[in-house]
């Protein structure tokens, strides 16, 4: 599929999606959400794609939705480009591949969404965060007033939409935001050694700890344990689980199947 601003790089065993609209800071416009649609459909089908990961093109990772398609958007259209980054970015994080974000840049509104829509975020030194909707009259739309609560908690996640201010990769580190963060010119070999260490798995044992993690967040502490042990459970019908242990036992390196 021909894409204008969304570039893909296929890697070992992995993708790494670029958004590519650098004369506006990657600016996230419907054009772009179908694109970045119909890229993850092909990718999350990819059997050969272990991994997916994002950047930006540029100075930016993404410095939002565009404001410019936005600013005389009827309710209805409101509603609808909402809908439409909503159903984008859940492809991202129901994928049943492991995702990276790797922030290069800006990430304010719709990018700092986006990353938030990933398994983890890696950040260069100089990117920054925010969600700056409200000094724009809206609130976050594509998912940033409840994956940002999820996982840095209410209290800064209404600090930081009330103020809009942006915050360092440093800052985002101390608030659970990323992950890790490197020097500016090593975040790309630092994405390819963390990607290197995922790939390796099985993919099959990898989408059963995603969907142990994610599932449980929506649960009780009981329930969350029950979803565990049956998916646990599940590990053991797999040629990978005996693979693996196997393996273990003689010494040798485990060559997974993904079955
Ligand atoms: N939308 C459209 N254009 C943008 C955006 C954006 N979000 N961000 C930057 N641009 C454009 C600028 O207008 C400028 O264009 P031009 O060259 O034609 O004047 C170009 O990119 C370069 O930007 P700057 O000159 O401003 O570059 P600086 O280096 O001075 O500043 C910043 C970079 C700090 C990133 C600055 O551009 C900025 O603050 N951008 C806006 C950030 C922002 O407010 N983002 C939130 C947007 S709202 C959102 O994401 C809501 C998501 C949910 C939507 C739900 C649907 C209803």
């Amino acid at each position: 599929m021909e894409t204008k601003h969304i570039k893909v790089e296929y890697k070992n065993r992995w993708a790494l999606v670029k958004i590519s609209r650098p004369k506006a800071m990657n600016a996230i416009n419907s054009d772009i959400l179908d694109e970045l649609s119909a890229v993850l459909d092909q990718l999350n089908e990819n059997d050969d794609i272990r991994a997916i990961a994002f950047t930006g093109e540029g100075k930016a990772f993404i410095a939002g939705a565009d404001i410019a398609e936005m600013k005389d958007m009827t309710t209805i259209q409101a509603r609808d480009f909402a809908t439409k980054g909503h159903q984008t970015f859940e492809k991202i994080e129901k994928s049943l591949k492991p995702t990276i974000a790797a922030v290069n840049g800006y990430a304010l509104g719709g990018g700092c969404e986006l990353a938030l829509a990933c398994d983890i975020r890696i950040a260069g030194a100089s990117a920054q965060f925010g969600q700056p909707e409200v000094c724009l009259g809206i609130i976050p739309g594509f998912g940033g007033t409840q994956r940002l609560t999820k996982l840095i908690g209410p209290a800064k996640a209404k600090e930081l939409l009330y103020t809009s201010k942006r915050i360092s990769a440093e800052e985002a580190l101390e608030m659970g935001l990323v992950n890790h963060v490197f020097a500016d010119d090593e975040l790309y070999d630092e994405l390819d050694k963390l990607v290197a260490e995922i790939v390796d798995k099985s993919s099959v044992i990898l989408s059963i700890a995603k969907d142990a993690v994610d599932g449980g967040l929506e649960k009780e502490i009981d329930d969350g344990l029950k979803y565990e042990t049956n998916l646990f459970a599940m590990c053991f019908c797999t040629h990978d689980q005996t693979e693996g242990m196997d393996a273990f036992l003689n010494k040798r390196e485990a060559k997974f199947s993904d079955k």
